[in-house]
Protein backbone atom coordinates (compact mmCIF):
# COMPACT_ATOMS: atom_id res chain seq x y z
CA UNK A 1 0.00 0.00 0.00
CA UNK A 2 0.98 3.37 -0.74
CA UNK A 3 2.01 5.46 1.73
CA UNK A 4 -0.55 8.61 2.25
CA UNK A 5 0.66 11.92 2.48
CA UNK A 6 -1.45 14.52 4.90
CA UNK A 7 -1.18 18.19 5.06
CA UNK A 8 -1.93 20.34 8.22
CA UNK A 9 -2.53 23.97 7.07
CA UNK A 10 -2.71 26.77 9.64
CA UNK A 11 -3.33 30.38 9.09
CA UNK A 12 -0.74 32.30 11.21
CA UNK A 13 -1.52 34.58 13.99
CA UNK A 14 -4.73 34.56 12.56
CA UNK A 15 -7.12 37.07 13.50
CA UNK A 16 -4.35 39.46 14.40
CA UNK A 17 -3.11 38.86 10.81
CA UNK A 18 -7.05 39.15 9.79
CA UNK A 19 -6.48 42.91 11.32
CA UNK A 20 -3.35 43.64 9.91
CA UNK A 21 -5.05 42.69 6.46
CA UNK A 22 -7.63 45.37 6.93
CA UNK A 23 -5.31 48.25 8.08
CA UNK A 24 -2.05 47.62 6.82
CA UNK A 25 -0.42 50.30 9.16
CA UNK A 26 -0.61 48.02 11.94
CA UNK A 27 1.84 45.75 10.43
CA UNK A 28 5.16 46.80 12.27
CA UNK A 29 3.20 47.49 15.96
CA UNK A 30 2.13 44.94 18.33
CA UNK A 31 -1.27 43.85 17.59
CA UNK A 32 -3.39 42.47 20.37
CA UNK A 33 -7.14 41.39 19.55
CA UNK A 34 -8.96 40.85 23.03
CA UNK A 35 -12.08 39.28 23.89
CA UNK A 36 -13.54 42.49 26.68
CA UNK A 37 -15.93 40.62 28.86
CA UNK A 38 -17.50 43.83 29.49
CA UNK A 39 -17.57 43.99 32.85
CA UNK A 40 -14.34 46.89 33.20
CA UNK A 41 -12.58 48.61 30.84
CA UNK A 42 -9.57 46.33 30.88
CA UNK A 43 -11.49 43.08 31.89
CA UNK A 44 -11.13 40.16 29.55
CA UNK A 45 -8.84 37.60 27.97
CA UNK A 46 -6.13 38.06 24.88
CA UNK A 47 -7.44 35.47 21.97
CA UNK A 48 -4.36 36.25 20.11
CA UNK A 49 -1.70 38.40 18.97
CA UNK A 50 0.84 39.19 16.03
CA UNK A 51 4.61 38.34 16.47
CA UNK A 52 5.44 41.59 17.20
CA UNK A 53 3.41 41.21 20.20
CA UNK A 54 4.73 37.60 21.04
CA UNK A 55 7.69 38.70 21.40
CA UNK A 56 7.03 40.83 24.63
CA UNK A 57 5.18 37.41 26.06
CA UNK A 58 1.65 38.40 25.09
CA UNK A 59 -0.30 34.78 24.38
CA UNK A 60 -3.53 33.29 23.73
CA UNK A 61 -5.53 33.44 26.93
CA UNK A 62 -3.53 35.63 29.56
CA UNK A 63 -5.87 38.53 30.46
CA UNK A 64 -5.57 41.88 28.53
CA UNK A 65 -4.44 44.00 31.81
CA UNK A 66 -1.58 41.90 31.91
CA UNK A 67 -1.01 42.06 28.25
CA UNK A 68 -1.28 45.64 28.66
CA UNK A 69 1.61 46.04 31.27
CA UNK A 70 3.92 43.82 28.92
CA UNK A 71 3.52 46.16 26.10
CA UNK A 72 3.46 49.33 27.87
CA UNK A 73 5.13 52.28 25.74
CA UNK A 74 5.61 49.68 22.79
CA UNK A 75 2.67 51.84 20.66
CA UNK A 76 0.53 48.33 20.71
CA UNK A 77 -2.50 47.99 19.19
CA UNK A 78 -5.51 46.44 21.34
CA UNK A 79 -8.77 45.42 19.18
CA UNK A 80 -12.04 43.69 20.04
CA UNK A 81 -12.50 40.45 18.13
CA UNK A 82 -14.28 41.06 14.80
CA UNK A 83 -15.83 36.73 14.53
CA UNK A 84 -18.06 37.93 11.53
CA UNK A 85 -14.79 39.32 9.54
CA UNK A 86 -12.86 36.42 10.49
CA UNK A 87 -14.99 33.83 9.56
CA UNK A 88 -15.38 35.51 6.14
CA UNK A 89 -11.89 35.15 5.53
CA UNK A 90 -11.41 31.78 6.69
CA UNK A 91 -14.34 30.82 4.40
CA UNK A 92 -12.64 32.10 1.01
CA UNK A 93 -9.50 30.69 2.56
CA UNK A 94 -11.12 27.12 3.21
CA UNK A 95 -12.36 26.90 -0.32
CA UNK A 96 -9.02 27.24 -1.65
CA UNK A 97 -7.33 24.91 0.56
CA UNK A 98 -10.53 22.32 -0.16
CA UNK A 99 -9.39 22.83 -4.37
CA UNK A 100 -6.03 21.24 -3.41
CA UNK A 101 -7.22 18.50 -1.41
CA UNK A 102 -8.41 14.79 -2.36
CA UNK A 103 -9.62 14.40 1.07
CA UNK A 104 -10.60 18.16 3.03
CA UNK A 105 -11.30 18.19 6.56
CA UNK A 106 -11.58 21.60 8.36
CA UNK A 107 -10.79 21.33 11.97
CA UNK A 108 -11.22 25.02 13.41
CA UNK A 109 -11.74 28.41 12.19
CA UNK A 110 -8.00 28.73 10.80
CA UNK A 111 -6.88 25.22 10.34
CA UNK A 112 -7.64 22.10 8.27
CA UNK A 113 -6.55 18.69 6.86
CA UNK A 114 -5.09 17.72 3.38
CA UNK A 115 -5.37 14.04 2.64
CA UNK A 116 -3.10 15.07 -0.84
CA UNK A 117 -1.92 11.55 -1.31
CA UNK A 118 -3.38 11.15 -5.08
CA UNK A 119 -2.97 14.64 -6.04
CA UNK A 120 0.47 13.87 -5.64
CA UNK A 121 0.83 10.20 -6.63
CA UNK A 122 2.39 9.48 -3.05
CA UNK A 123 5.39 12.07 -4.13
CA UNK A 124 6.90 14.01 -0.89
CA UNK A 125 8.79 16.23 -3.57
CA UNK A 126 5.30 17.48 -5.22
CA UNK A 127 4.08 17.96 -2.06
CA UNK A 128 6.03 19.94 -1.56
CA UNK A 129 5.66 21.92 -4.26
CA UNK A 130 1.73 21.78 -3.78
CA UNK A 131 1.99 23.22 -0.56
CA UNK A 132 4.36 26.38 -1.90
CA UNK A 133 1.51 26.84 -4.80
CA UNK A 134 -0.95 26.70 -1.64
CA UNK A 135 1.07 29.19 0.46
CA UNK A 136 1.34 31.40 -2.65
CA UNK A 137 -2.08 31.14 -3.77
CA UNK A 138 -3.72 32.31 -0.06
CA UNK A 139 -1.29 34.88 -0.09
CA UNK A 140 -2.24 36.25 -3.43
CA UNK A 141 -6.05 35.93 -3.40
CA UNK A 142 -6.19 36.73 0.66
CA UNK A 143 -3.50 37.96 1.28
CA UNK A 144 -2.55 35.88 4.39
CA UNK A 145 0.15 33.83 5.38
CA UNK A 146 0.14 29.88 6.42
CA UNK A 147 2.42 27.53 8.12
CA UNK A 148 2.39 23.99 6.35
CA UNK A 149 3.36 20.43 8.38
CA UNK A 150 3.26 17.57 5.82
CA UNK A 151 3.62 14.20 7.12
CA UNK A 152 2.54 10.43 6.89
CA UNK A 153 -0.79 10.82 8.64
CA UNK A 154 -2.61 13.48 10.45
CA UNK A 155 -0.86 13.40 13.77
CA UNK A 156 2.47 14.21 12.23
CA UNK A 157 1.14 16.83 9.54
CA UNK A 158 0.16 18.40 12.91
CA UNK A 159 3.14 18.33 15.10
CA UNK A 160 5.02 19.28 11.72
CA UNK A 161 3.02 22.64 11.15
CA UNK A 162 3.45 23.90 14.68
CA UNK A 163 7.29 23.50 14.59
CA UNK A 164 8.40 26.67 12.13
CA UNK A 165 6.15 29.46 12.27
CA UNK A 166 4.94 31.62 10.99
CA UNK A 167 5.18 31.19 7.02
CA UNK A 168 6.80 27.74 7.41
CA UNK A 169 6.77 24.56 5.78
CA UNK A 170 8.22 21.20 7.84
CA UNK A 171 7.91 17.85 5.67
CA UNK A 172 8.06 14.78 7.61
CA UNK A 173 9.33 11.77 5.50
CA UNK A 174 7.99 8.13 7.02
CA UNK A 175 11.07 6.84 7.62
CA UNK A 176 12.18 10.34 9.66
CA UNK A 177 8.36 9.78 11.98
CA UNK A 178 10.14 8.69 15.10
CA UNK A 179 14.00 11.13 14.95
CA UNK A 180 11.32 13.68 14.30
CA UNK A 181 9.17 13.00 17.15
CA UNK A 182 11.44 11.90 19.48
CA UNK A 183 13.45 15.14 20.57
CA UNK A 184 10.13 16.92 21.44
CA UNK A 185 8.06 17.74 24.71
CA UNK A 186 4.88 15.87 25.12
CA UNK A 187 2.90 18.56 25.07
CA UNK A 188 3.16 18.86 21.56
CA UNK A 189 1.05 15.92 20.82
CA UNK A 190 -2.73 16.78 21.07
CA UNK A 191 -4.53 15.20 24.09
CA UNK A 192 -1.44 16.30 26.51
CA UNK A 193 -2.33 19.34 28.19
CA UNK A 194 -1.16 20.90 31.42
CA UNK A 195 -2.25 18.18 33.72
CA UNK A 196 -1.34 15.13 31.67
CA UNK A 197 2.44 16.65 30.63
CA UNK A 198 2.55 17.32 34.64
CA UNK A 199 1.43 13.58 35.60
CA UNK A 200 4.01 12.26 32.65
CA UNK A 201 6.59 14.27 34.09
CA UNK A 202 5.87 12.66 37.68
CA UNK A 203 7.31 9.39 35.35
CA UNK A 204 10.06 10.42 34.27
CA UNK A 205 8.30 11.02 30.51
CA UNK A 206 9.46 14.72 29.14
CA UNK A 207 10.08 14.05 25.50
CA UNK A 208 7.49 12.18 22.92
CA UNK A 209 10.64 9.76 23.09
CA UNK A 210 10.72 9.28 26.85
CA UNK A 211 6.96 8.27 26.06
CA UNK A 212 7.68 5.77 23.14
CA UNK A 213 10.09 3.97 25.59
CA UNK A 214 7.72 3.72 28.36
CA UNK A 215 5.55 0.69 28.71
CA UNK A 216 2.47 0.67 27.37
CA UNK A 217 0.86 -1.59 29.73
CA UNK A 218 1.60 0.76 32.63
CA UNK A 219 0.85 3.67 30.80
CA UNK A 220 -3.12 2.14 29.94
CA UNK A 221 -3.04 1.23 33.78
CA UNK A 222 -2.40 5.20 34.66
CA UNK A 223 -4.14 6.52 32.06
CA UNK A 224 -7.08 4.03 31.59
CA UNK A 225 -7.36 2.03 28.04
CA UNK A 226 -8.21 4.34 25.71
CA UNK A 227 -5.86 6.75 26.63
CA UNK A 228 -2.96 5.19 27.45
CA UNK A 229 -2.85 3.09 24.29
CA UNK A 230 -3.57 6.81 22.07
CA UNK A 231 -0.38 8.20 24.33
CA UNK A 232 1.71 5.05 22.82
CA UNK A 233 0.82 4.82 19.62
CA UNK A 234 0.72 9.06 19.02
CA UNK A 235 4.66 8.14 20.48
CA UNK A 236 5.62 6.46 18.20
CA UNK A 237 3.83 8.49 15.16
CA UNK A 238 1.70 5.81 14.46
CA UNK A 239 -2.21 7.47 13.30
CA UNK A 240 -4.60 5.91 11.24
CA UNK A 241 -7.48 8.30 11.34
CA UNK A 242 -8.84 9.13 7.72
CA UNK A 243 -9.43 13.01 6.81
CA UNK A 244 -12.81 13.22 6.10
CA UNK A 245 -15.36 15.73 5.55
CA UNK A 246 -17.10 17.18 8.64
CA UNK A 247 -20.84 16.82 8.53
CA UNK A 248 -23.68 19.43 8.82
CA UNK A 249 -22.79 19.44 12.96
CA UNK A 250 -22.95 23.18 13.62
CA UNK A 251 -23.02 24.23 17.32
CA UNK A 252 -25.08 27.12 18.76
CA UNK A 253 -24.14 28.98 22.40
CA UNK A 254 -24.57 31.36 24.32
CA UNK A 255 -21.95 33.13 26.82
CA UNK A 256 -22.31 36.08 29.49
CA UNK A 257 -21.15 37.35 32.29
CA UNK A 258 -21.50 37.05 35.84
CA UNK A 259 -22.54 39.95 38.25
CA UNK A 260 -19.66 38.51 40.08
CA UNK A 261 -17.09 35.77 40.50
CA UNK A 262 -18.64 33.03 42.10
CA UNK A 263 -19.00 29.39 42.65
CA UNK A 264 -22.60 29.18 44.23
CA UNK A 265 -24.72 26.82 41.79
CA UNK A 266 -27.82 28.77 42.48
CA UNK A 267 -25.96 31.96 40.95
CA UNK A 268 -24.77 29.98 38.49
CA UNK A 269 -27.61 28.59 37.26
CA UNK A 270 -29.87 31.54 37.38
CA UNK A 271 -27.48 32.89 34.44
CA UNK A 272 -27.51 29.98 32.72
CA UNK A 273 -31.38 29.27 32.73
CA UNK A 274 -31.51 32.51 30.44
CA UNK A 275 -28.30 31.65 28.09
CA UNK A 276 -30.71 28.21 27.51
CA UNK A 277 -33.83 29.67 27.29
CA UNK A 278 -31.65 32.06 24.16
CA UNK A 279 -30.29 28.92 23.10
CA UNK A 280 -33.24 27.01 22.44
CA UNK A 281 -35.06 30.13 21.19
CA UNK A 282 -32.10 30.09 18.33
CA UNK A 283 -33.07 26.19 18.22
CA UNK A 284 -36.76 26.97 17.37
CA UNK A 285 -36.51 29.68 15.16
CA UNK A 286 -34.35 27.20 13.49
CA UNK A 287 -36.48 24.35 13.55
CA UNK A 288 -33.12 22.35 14.88
CA UNK A 289 -32.95 19.42 17.62
CA UNK A 290 -29.42 18.73 19.31
CA UNK A 291 -27.86 15.42 20.39
CA UNK A 292 -25.25 17.18 22.43
CA UNK A 293 -25.01 19.64 25.64
CA UNK A 294 -22.21 21.74 26.41
CA UNK A 295 -21.19 23.99 29.18
CA UNK A 296 -18.00 26.51 29.42
CA UNK A 297 -16.63 28.76 32.38
CA UNK A 298 -14.12 31.50 32.52
CA UNK A 299 -12.98 30.94 35.36
CA UNK A 300 -10.96 34.10 37.33
CA UNK A 301 -7.73 33.10 36.08
CA UNK A 302 -9.36 33.28 32.93
CA UNK A 303 -8.41 29.49 32.34
CA UNK A 304 -11.47 28.12 30.24
CA UNK A 305 -13.23 25.40 31.24
CA UNK A 306 -15.70 23.18 29.13
CA UNK A 307 -17.49 20.03 30.44
CA UNK A 308 -20.05 18.26 27.84
CA UNK A 309 -22.72 15.26 27.29
CA UNK A 310 -23.57 13.36 24.54
CA UNK A 311 -27.47 12.34 24.07
CA UNK A 312 -28.64 9.21 22.83
CA UNK A 313 -30.98 10.42 20.89
CA UNK A 314 -31.47 14.06 19.36
CA UNK A 315 -33.86 16.51 20.76
CA UNK A 316 -35.24 19.86 21.21
CA UNK A 317 -36.37 19.83 24.94
CA UNK A 318 -35.98 22.72 26.82
CA UNK A 319 -36.20 21.25 29.65
CA UNK A 320 -33.51 18.50 28.73
CA UNK A 321 -31.20 21.11 28.20
CA UNK A 322 -31.59 22.81 31.50
CA UNK A 323 -31.24 19.75 32.98
CA UNK A 324 -28.38 18.80 31.84
CA UNK A 325 -26.55 22.05 32.26
CA UNK A 326 -27.12 21.89 35.96
CA UNK A 327 -26.02 18.73 36.31
CA UNK A 328 -22.93 19.39 34.50
CA UNK A 329 -22.04 22.38 36.31
CA UNK A 330 -22.55 20.50 39.68
CA UNK A 331 -20.64 17.81 38.68
CA UNK A 332 -18.24 20.54 37.51
CA UNK A 333 -17.93 22.60 40.49
CA UNK A 334 -17.37 19.43 42.49
CA UNK A 335 -14.00 19.20 40.88
CA UNK A 336 -13.10 22.61 40.45
CA UNK A 337 -11.75 25.61 43.34
CA UNK A 338 -11.82 28.35 41.60
CA UNK A 339 -14.60 31.10 41.30
CA UNK A 340 -16.74 31.42 37.47
CA UNK A 341 -16.70 34.61 35.69
CA UNK A 342 -17.87 34.29 33.07
CA UNK A 343 -20.35 31.09 32.23
CA UNK A 344 -21.89 29.89 28.46
CA UNK A 345 -24.38 26.90 27.40
CA UNK A 346 -23.77 24.81 24.11
CA UNK A 347 -25.23 22.51 22.20
P1 LIG B 1 -4.35 29.26 16.70
O1 LIG B 1 -4.13 28.70 15.33
O2 LIG B 1 -4.10 28.38 17.87
O3 LIG B 1 -3.46 30.55 16.92
P2 LIG B 1 -3.05 31.70 15.90
O4 LIG B 1 -3.56 31.42 14.53
O5 LIG B 1 -3.49 33.00 16.49
O6 LIG B 1 -1.48 31.67 15.96
P3 LIG B 1 -0.46 30.65 15.26
O7 LIG B 1 0.38 31.51 14.37
O8 LIG B 1 0.31 30.11 16.42
O9 LIG B 1 -1.25 29.63 14.54
O10 LIG B 1 -5.83 29.79 16.85
C1 LIG B 1 -6.57 30.36 15.78
C2 LIG B 1 -7.42 31.51 16.24
O11 LIG B 1 -8.28 31.09 17.29
C3 LIG B 1 -6.61 32.65 16.84
O12 LIG B 1 -6.16 33.55 15.86
C4 LIG B 1 -7.56 33.27 17.82
C5 LIG B 1 -8.43 32.13 18.27
N1 LIG B 1 -8.01 31.67 19.61
C6 LIG B 1 -8.65 32.20 20.73
O13 LIG B 1 -9.57 33.03 20.60
N2 LIG B 1 -8.25 31.80 21.98
C7 LIG B 1 -7.24 30.91 22.18
O14 LIG B 1 -6.90 30.58 23.34
C8 LIG B 1 -6.57 30.37 21.02
C9 LIG B 1 -5.43 29.38 21.19
C10 LIG B 1 -7.00 30.78 19.77
MG1 LIG C 1 -3.24 29.56 13.56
Amino acid sequence: MQARVIMLVDLDYFFAQCEERRNPSLREKPVVVCVYSGRSEDSGAVSTANYVARKYGVTSGIPIFLAKKKLKEKDAVFLPVDHEFYEEVSEKIMKILRSHADLFEQVGIDEAYLDVSQKVKGSLEEAKELAQKIKEEVKAQQKLTCSIGIGPNKLVAKVAADIQKPDGLTIVKPEQVESFLSPLPVSRLIGVGRKTKKRMQTLGIRTIGDLAKYDVQRLIEIFGKKLGTYFHNASIGEDYELVQERGEVESISRISTLKEDTRDLKIILEKTKQLCDEVHAKLVQRELGFKSVGIVAVMTDMSVRSRSKTLENPTNELEVLKKIVKELFEKFLSESELEARRVGVKV
